[in-house]
């Protein structure tokens, strides 16, 4: 948690740190701090018709006001000259000058993000007030953000739980993940629990390590790691129609077989989890090492080597600029290009001035939050949707998405100029959106321009024990790493799960997984999946906003049960189908959706079972309360 510390500098080093200002929040916090609504005057409102726009779209002008401004208010703090507290028009007003004319339909949502370090989530009840006697325990599968996230709530309701994890350390993704470069795309300050702050963000989008400290601090400080039961792998959960129970089979750290058994079950095991090694023929002749960029072998020293890296996905993106230098070379297989999101400071530290405003300034921390969480309320969304009368192509879905297309090529001419080759290849042949699009500083071109850098297009025809053969030539490496992402559309894969009347979720599923929600699946009581099917997010926000979603929602569950004195509850088929039918008919009105192109997003049926297609006031309305008429129950 940030503490504001007093004003002692002199007046050069406080316009210094106004140079790195984000003004428009800078101004809200100062509004609320001071109680002056001078400081919100209607011409310093910010755009809200393009929310990505740096500093909200102010003039050089409007800019050098608000720092004047603020400059103003600062050394009157300092010098204890504020004037009285004036009547201020409060909170609501200066979540409208930031928010515009969304700010009445966000603002439940956005004073929720506000409000660190309190926690209006917070499950406002505990078990032993609505069911002290009745054994309830809850096993949560996964101790990476959102296990630990799920495991953190049940404590605070007093609900017994146990976390299983196959790994020895809880972080999940940010612990297995640990290939050079490995960095979060989502900016740091948005990118944290809405109720666990950091206390000072080193950078602007965090590092793996950092990431992973982060969590373990929020787990040792919350007392979860006594509730995990690490190096332990679920292998199977059965559900007993007569008792209502589930029955956890697991493998523990020693090989041995053990039942666990519990009242619910929460999977939170990620989508992004098991490695994808391409169906690629020969990969068992080679003879040299190789791995997957999701389980980087630290012990191969690649310096002066020939390494051999297939895919240009968001790891190849981060890992080749670091290792480019020190490689002997480098020959990287690209089947499709990625758009890239210009983003200067993505490797950045925060900047001093940034640093000593979130010291000084009561609640910029949080405001600064709040405004890139409104501008990410539905971040990039508009510019996705397809529209009906946009001649179908694979260049573009709309006239936006097509403006879109055309900034972004003119940013890879300006990467790749005097480079025609590199710059045909780079320049994507799919609509912006369709793919992941991987914020970029300049590195990835700076290494694909190097010497010992060659990008192959062509396709790989297969694996020699020599190295990578195109139907052209082959390719000789000492190493080949494996950056072809995960089985993302294999939910909750390689677990058997068998629910009511010994129905199994992969035959219902049978490669397509679906939940209501993402969350809850017929003929599987008690059971909740956490960033299961369709809830993740493309261009807009940060997952952990949706792991809070449905944790809140579990939690709204499990107190219906525990109130009303049901052993379980079971969605509701139709249910489940309209909703469904529901999020596939708008999927196919984005640009991932419609486009042809490779991505995780589909499943082998050519289904998007991965996104959530709408903005996220949607899904946090949705999942604010648990209706009790969409379930059976038992
Ligand atoms: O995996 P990917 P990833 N022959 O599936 C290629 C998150 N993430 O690990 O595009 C040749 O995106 C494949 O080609 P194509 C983030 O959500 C976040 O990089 O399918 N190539 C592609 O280029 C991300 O989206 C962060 O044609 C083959 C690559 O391998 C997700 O994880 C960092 C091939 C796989 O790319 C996955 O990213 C890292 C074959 N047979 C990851 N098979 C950040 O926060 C596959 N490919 C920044």
């Amino acid at each position: 948690m940030t503490t504001t510390e007093p004003i002692i500098d002199g007046e050069d080093a406080i316009r210094r740190a106004l140079l790195d200002a984000e003004l428009p929040p800078l101004l809200a916090a100062l509004a609320i701090a001071t109680g002056d609504p001078a400081l919100l005057p209607d011409h310093l409102r910010p755009s809200t018709v393009n929310r990505l726009v740096p500093q909200g779209g102010y003039s050089v002008a409007q800019q050098e006001e608000a720092r004047s401004l603020a400059l103003a208010t600062l050394i009157a703090m300092r010098d204890g000259r504020l004037p009285a507290r004036r009547a201020s028009n409060g909170v609501l007003d200066t979540v409208r000058f930031l928010a515009g004319a969304d700010a009445d339909r966000y603002l439940p949502l956005l004073m929720d993000e506000l409000a660190a370090p309190d926690d209006p989530a917070a499950p406002g009840w505990r078990k032993d007030d609505l069911a002290p006697e009745r054994p309830f325990h809850v096993v949560i599968i996964g101790a990476g953000m959102s296990g630990l996230l799920a495991a953190y709530r049940l404590g605070q309701a007093g609900v017994p739980y146990t976390i299983v994890e196959k790994n020895g350390d809880v972080g999940g993704t940010w612990l297995e993940n640990s290939y050079p470069g490995c960095r979060v795309d989502v900016s740091s300050h948005l990118y944290n629990y809405s109720f666990f702050e950091h206390d000072g963000w080193p950078l602007y989008f965090s590092t793996q390590n950092v990431l992973l400290d982060y969590f373990r601090q929020f787990a040792d400080r919350s007392g979860i790691p006594e509730h995990i039961r690490f190096g332990t792998e679920v292998l199977a959960a059965e559900f007993d129609d007569g008792t209502c129970t589930w029955t956890i089979r697991v493998r523990t750290p020693d090989g041995d077989t053990e039942l666990l058994g519990a009242q619910a079950v929460i999977s939170a095991v990620g989508q992004l989890n098991r490695p994808s090694y391409p169906r690629i023929g020969g990969r068992d002749d080679f003879t040299g090492p190789s791995f997957h960029s999701a389980r980087w072998d630290h012990g191969i020293d690649l310096t002066g080597k020939r390494v051999a890296v297939i895919g240009t996905g968001a790891s190849a993106f981060q890992f080749v600029p670091e290792i480019a230098r020190t490689v002997g070379s480098m020959v990287i297989f690209q089947r499709t290009a990625p758009w890239l999101g210009p983003t200067p400071e993505y490797h950045a530290p925060v900047s001093d001035g940034l640093r000593w405003l979130f010291r000084h300034v009561p609640g910029y921390a949080q405001w600064y939050r709040f405004w890139l969480f409104s501008s990410s309320v539905e971040g990039g969304l508009p510019t996705v949707y397809v529209d009906p009368a946009w001649p179908r192509s694979e260049r573009s879905v709309s006239a936006p998405n097509d403006e879109r297309r055309a900034l972004l090529t003119s940013y890879l001419e300006h990467l790749f100029a005097g480079h025609p080759d590199l710059l045909r290849a780079a320049i994507p042949d799919y609509p912006p959106g369709a793919k992941r699009m991987l914020r970029d500083n300049g590195v990835w071109a700076a290494a694909l321009k190097q010497d010992n850098v060659e990008l192959v297009t062509d396709p790989i025809s297969r694996i020699t024990e020599r190295g990578v053969a195109t139907a052209e030539r082959e390719y000789e490496a000492d190493v080949i790493v494996y950056a072809t992402g995960f089985t993302a559309s294999d939910f909750l894969v390689p677990m058997t799960v068998t629910g009511r009347d010994g129905a199994d979720l992969h035959k219902r599923w049978t490669g397509d997984a679906r939940a209501y929600l993402g969350m809850t699946v017929p003929g599987f009581p008690n059971l909740f999946l956490m960033y299961g099917p369709n809830t993740n997010i493309v261009v807009n926000g940060s997952i952990i906003f949706f792991s809070e979603c449905e944790a809140h929602y579990i939690l709204e569950c499990l107190r219906s049960l525990l109130h009303d004195g049901h052993r379980a509850l079971e969605c509701r088929e139709d249910v489940h189908d309209a909703y469904n039918e529901m999020i596939d008919a708008a999927n196919r009105q984005r640009a991932w959706g419609v486009s042809t192109v490779n991505s995780w997003y589909k499943n082998a049926l050519g289904r998007v079972a991965q996104n959530w297609p709408f903005t996220l006031m949607e899904y946090w309305e949705r999942t604010r309360t648990a209706d009790l008429d969409d379930y059976h129950l038992l």
